[in-house]
């Protein structure tokens, strides 16, 4: 009798299959992704979960082909390139394109987020789709944020206890006015500066020192090239998966529904993995010979201090509503 339902079933099955034929929603399309950190950076799991969720949803229609260590040109041409409709998606850092949208600049200011926690709920909550929101507005769809993670100092000449150690260090910044300027107010000499030229910049002595999360640290192999990292904290950054919203109104809306329900999917995975590799990263920096310090207590609350300067200067250039959102939005998260 079982025997017989499964039969039947599979019957009809085939009947429903060959009158529709399967994956009609479908095209067969690559999607080209590239990438600014290298495939053994958590964003390399992120990319492989992806790519099976697509397949899995398409029928193996939907491709990803995967671009690494700015294979594709940096995190702001990769941008440009997806709003003038010549490559489909790239993982990015929000930060190099606040000239495109200023509003992302509230990601940016120095000591915004305690913890992961506190990232997780505003990214993935209100500040997080209406910064999704006006990012359509100029040519990109935001698909879900993944994380960069809590950025750290690195430096060839000393240990940086306390902010005055900051003093006349060549850092290496990314191309953003609020990161700038937290260096600037802490008497640092700041370099904007393409991640992609940062290790080549390292390696020469052009500058002394770079700030990034520890996986990107091990992963971008800048232990090869700096003597200290010390554990600032100073920004938590985020990466946007952003897909071209020109090509993106050529998908059906079953490719549409794939991509952001995948990239969603993609996102946990990413996350887990970056915080697991966090620690382990770290590790491994030590065991390269860096020679790691933690800020105490009591200076990393005179560096937050030092960087409340920054948020006042800049809150106008960001948007004061968006601003004044972000700041109710943890206010809440923190009552909780
Ligand atoms: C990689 C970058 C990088 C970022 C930076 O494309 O530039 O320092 O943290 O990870 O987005």
């Amino acid at each position: 009798m079982k025997a017989f339902k499964l039969t039947l079933a599979a019957g009809v099955a085939a009947t429903i299959l060959a009158a529709v034929p399967a994956y009609a929603q479908f095209t067969e399309r690559t999607i080209r992704l590239s990438n600014g950190v290298n495939e053994d950076h958590p964003n390399g799991k992120g990319v492989e979960k992806l790519k099976t969720c697509l397949a899995d949803k398409s029928g193996g229609k939907m491709k990803v082909q995967g671009f690494w260590g700015n294979a594709l040109g940096g995190d702001l041409q990769a941008t440009q390139a997806l709003r003038s409709g010549t490559q489909e998606m790239v993982v990015t850092s929000s930060s190099p394109l606040i000239g495109i949208l200023p509003d992302l600049g509230v990601f940016d200011l120095p000591f915004l987020f305690a913890n992961e926690k506190e990232a997780d709920a505003i990214l993935d909550g209100k500040v997080g789709d209406q910064i999704s929101k006006k990012l359509e507005d100029v040519g990109l769809i935001n698909l879900a944020y993944w994380e960069n993670g809590f950025r750290n100092l690195t430096n060839s000449r000393r240990p940086v206890e306390k902010w005055e150690d900051f003093k006349g260090l060549k850092v290496r910044v990314m191309q953003n006015n609020v990161f700038l300027d937290t260096f600037k107010n802490m008497g640092a000499n700041a370099v904007p500066m393409a991640f992609g030229e940062v290790f080549t910049a390292l390696e020469t002595k052009a500058i002394d020192g770079q700030e990034n999360p520890f996986v990107t640290i091990d992963t971008s192999k800048f232990s090869e090239v700096q003597k200290y990292l010390s554990v600032t904290r100073h920004a938590y950054t985020p990466f946007l998966v952003l897909y071209s919203k020109k090509l993106w109104d050529e998908l059906s809306k079953d490719e549409q529904a794939a991509l952001s329900e995948c990239a969603v999917l993609a996102r946990d995975e990413q996350r887990k993995v970056s915080r697991e590799l966090s620690e382990a990263s770290l590790k491994k920096i030590k065991g390269d010979g860096v020679v790691v310090n933690e800020l105490n207590a009591q200076e990393a609350e005179r560096m937050r201090e030092q960087s409340k300067a920054v948020w006042e200067k800049h809150a106008a250039t960001i948007g004061p509503e968006t601003v004044k959102m972000m700041q109710d939005e943890l206010n809440q998260i923190r009552k909780k």
